[in-house]
């Protein structure tokens, strides 16, 4: 009988927290934008999350299921409990691979805020280009038939959302003219920028078919101390930052000649909500307008950290990086050639200043100190727990 008592109890809390939530939801949601993020997890998914929340949307995240929490890291200080009542961020399991998941989410969000998303950001894609050619029709599902997935749901679902899609400078490829702007022609080079390619013109077909408010951001490389440990930039702050304190003794690198235009992921996703607030859907190239090698990025980064590294001179597989001791701290890795190699990107980004009133305010310098700081002070971190242990 107690044991019924309890139970019934038990059972009101759960429905009263479910109430609350739903009422919560439904009048936030009366009163702000609501936006959804494919990609919420990655660096740009996060930065776009944060500031999303900080103009008042409610946010929604689609999130892949993983067997480990590790992939919500770049977002778990803005995720609350649902129940809680200043919740205005929340996860829906889906895959941009499953169409089914996606139109559930958008079902769901339509359930719980009664209205369809006003705005839907499609960063979600398997980013890496080296690994594009080890993955190619994985990449394509996801990178080209993804955005069609993305683009398909609207139409049939939310026609009236306006649709971001994250288009990128590999989608030049082999330049055919620099700098790059919203007139120069494509050129692929990896399966990624061949699906990228896809996923751009069909964002433009639906546009001009069905008059959706869908933009593509031609976004150049964007950094930052999120971004994920394998691709070029933060590969080098963390492995130097770890190596100045004898955590590790070397890195491997594949092509040191590489141009890129590289900017900070925080201005860039500030660019992605300039594009859906404009009256009229359109492509914008969005880069800092400058570029560096690789080796510029490798020796700004040993500036940072005081580390004094010099070239021996050889060219090719050959070459390595040495440092004051005498200690060989740079070796090249063939492996990380790619199959195709993007020799040169900048960006023209005119459009964007003049209609959008874009301008990055991170260049270079700043974004290797940023993210060098950062790697840094990871690495102490982890120099002090390893101290630590060994003490025991
Ligand atoms: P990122 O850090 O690699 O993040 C990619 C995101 O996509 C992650 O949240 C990932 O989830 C998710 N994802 C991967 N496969 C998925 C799938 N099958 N279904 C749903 N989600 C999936 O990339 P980013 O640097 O933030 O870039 C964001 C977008 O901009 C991407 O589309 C990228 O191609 C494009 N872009 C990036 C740059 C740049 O320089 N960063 C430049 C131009 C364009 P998990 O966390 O579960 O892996
Ligand atoms: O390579 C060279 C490599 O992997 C940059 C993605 O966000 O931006 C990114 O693609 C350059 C390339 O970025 C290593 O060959 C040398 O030339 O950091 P990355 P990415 O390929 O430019 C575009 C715009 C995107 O859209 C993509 O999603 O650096 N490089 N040595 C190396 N690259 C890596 N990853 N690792 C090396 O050891």
């Amino acid at each position: 009988m107690e044991k019924e008592f309890l139970k019934s109890i038990f059972e009101l809390i759960l429905f009263k927290q479910t109430i609350f939530k739903n009422l919560h939801l439904l009048t936030s949601a009366m009163e702000k934008k609501t936006a959804l993020i494919t990609g919420i997890t990655g660096q740009d998914g996060s930065y776009l999350a944060e500031l999303l929340l900080n103009k008042g949307y409610l946010v929604y995240g689609l999130v892949r299921r993983s067997s480990t929490e590790a992939t919500t890291e770049r977002i778990d200080h803005l995720l609350k409990d649902v129940h809680e009542s200043g919740a205005r961020i929340f996860r829906h399991y889906a895959d941009l691979t499953d169409t089914d998941s996606i139109i559930s989410s958008l079902m769901k969000i339509k359930e719980e805020t009664k209205k369809l998303p006003d705005e839907i950001y499609n960063l979600g894609a398997q980013s890496h280009v080296r690994i594009s050619f080890d993955t190619p029709i994985d990449t394509s599902d996801i990178v080209g038939l993804g955005a069609l997935r993305m683009l398909r749901a609207i139409k049939l679902i939310c026609p009236e959302t306006k649709f971001y899609q994250a288009s990128s400078s590999e989608m030049f490829g082999d330049v055919i003219e620099t700098p790059q702007s919203e007139k120069t022609p494509f050129n692929p080079l990896s399966p990624y920028a061949c699906a990228k390619v896809f996923a751009f013109n069909i964002t433009k077909m639906y546009r001009n078919a069905y008059g959706i408010h869908a933009s593509n951001g031609i976004l150049f490389n964007h950094e930052s101390e999120r971004r994920g440990v394998n691709f070029v930039t933060r590969k080098i702050t963390r492995g130097l930052a770890r190596i100045s304190l004898g955590l590790q003794d070397k890195i491997f690198l594949g092509n040191l000649e590489s141009e890129r235009d590289w900017g900070h992921s925080k201005d860039f996703v500030n660019a992605m909500w300039l594009i859906l607030q404009q009256d009229k859907p359109d492509d914008y190239v969005i880069g800092t307008g400058e570029k560096h090698s690789v080796r510029e990025f490798l020796e700004e980064t040993a500036k940072c950290l005081g580390m004094n590294i010099n070239s021996n001179g050889e060219k090719g597989v050959n070459e390595k990086y040495i440092d004051e001791n005498g200690k060989v701290i740079v070796e090249i890795d063939p492996h990380f050639f790619r199959p195709l190699e993007v020799k040169t990107l900048l960006a023209n980004p005119e459009k964007a200043k003049k209609i959008l009133g874009w301008e990055p305010k991170i260049k270079f310098k700043e974004l290797a100190q940023l993210m060098t700081e950062h790697d840094f002070k990871l690495a102490e971190t982890e120099a002090y727990l390893k101290n630590r242990k060994r003490s025991w």
